[in-house]
């Protein structure tokens, strides 16, 4: 049998029969409601799973949780705002650093902070030295009156160390000979500086130049005590004779010498070199009267004979009164020593320069 010749027929004859079993049951429920109550109540009861829908809202909750995800791309957006400020730092700290390394810098290295700065007239007024060292001796008499040495300044600027000698000494002694001096010796680096190692002159008899009465003044033997240890002089500062005095040069009378470094030639402890820059000296002569002083300067580079001496350093210091020759000294010394030995040096005046 072929299956598509039954089932033509049978399609058709279902259609017919399907049309019956429809409009059967709608002639029947027709007829019902015109004679009966509708009980369309009983029918619906079965669908009980409808009320669901209400219980279905709450775990919509958690989805509302899953808008996090939206704020995390908030977040990206303003990250990338931030970016503009990441842009502001990097110029700000830039332009810090650099500003302030490079001036710490220069400052530090550039020199010493300023101690005072006295007017240097050969004039001694205590407020002109107030912030620097006053080394005085003590109402000790001098054995050689007038000859006095009275107080010894000592103080510096970024640029230079000043010294100032309140005193007076004879240009013609009663006792005949030449003029007695009044000699100041400088440690330019006491002990060498924090490590380092003494320099200058410790051993006084090697100095022995006996061309110019200053000179030949400050060739005097002076003893230092060993216990005075690192202790060695480069440079010295004087006048032979009390007068007064106003110049910026070093001559046979007066000024600054330099003993150091030793061994060139001419070697400086035979033949003193005479600092013809970078200096002062000013005296002033009041008649043997408390007044008399001497005061001078030395910048920093004359001392040390470099354009840029050390930021710090420590300064030692000692003077006295010697005659002509420098053979003797009387009892007065700065700072006051033992007066029955004023050739042996067991005290000097230091002061550190920072
Ligand atoms: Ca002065
Ligand atoms: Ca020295």
């Amino acid at each position: 049998m072929s299956p598509l010749r039954v089932s033509k027929v049978r399609a058709g004859h279902r259609l017919s029969t399907l049309s019956r079993l429809v409009w059967g049951p709608a002639l029947l429920a027709l007829a019902a409601s015109a004679c009966e109550e509708p009980r369309m109540l009983l029918i619906r009861t079965d669908v009980t799973t409808d009320n669901r829908r209400d219980d279905a809202a709450p775990p919509d909750a958690p989805s509302d949780t899953g808008v996090v995800t939206d704020t995390g791309v908030l977040d990206a957006a303003s990250d990338t705002g931030v970016v503009t400020d990441t842009g502001v730092d990097t110029g700000v700290d830039t332009g810090v650093d650099t500003g302030v390394d490079t001036g710490v810098d220069s400052g530090a290295d550039a020199a010493v902070t300023p101690r005072c700065t006295p007017t240097i007239d050969g004039t001694i007024n205590a407020a002109e030295w107030a912030s620097g060292l006053r080394v005085s001796n003590t109402v000790l008499p001098s054995a050689w009156g007038p000859n006095e040495l009275r107080d010894l300044y000592l103080c510096y600027n970024s640029t230079t160390m000043f010294v100032g000698v309140r005193g007076s000494v004879e240009a013609t002694p009663s006792g005949g000979g030449g003029a007695n001096s009044i000699v100041l010796y400088v440690d330019r680096d006491f002990r060498g500086g924090a490590g380092g190692t003494a320099t200058g002159i410790s051993l006084f008899s090697v100095l022995n130049d006996r061309m110019g009465a200053l000179d030949s003044a400050m060739s005097a033997d002076f003893r230092p005590t060993p216990a005075i240890d690192g202790f060695g002089v480069e440079a010295a500062f004087g006048i032979a004779g009390m007068r007064n005095l106003s110049t910026m040069t070093s001559e046979e009378t007066h000024g600054w010498r330099l003993f150091w470094p030793a061994g060139g030639t001419p070697d400086r402890r035979t033949n003193f070199a005479y600092v013809l820059s970078g200096i002062e000296t000013r005296c002033v002569d009041n008649a043997g009267t408390e007044n008399d002083a001497c005061e001078g300067s030395i910048s920093w580079a004359s001392l040390f004979e470099t354009p840029t001496p050390p930021a710090s350093t420590t300064v030692a210091v000692f003077a006295r009164i010697v005659n002509a020759g420098g053979a003797m000294s009387p009892n007065q010394t700065l700072p006051q020593d033992d007066p029955v030995t004023p050739r042996n040096v067991s005290r000097v005046a230091i002061f550190s320069v920072r």
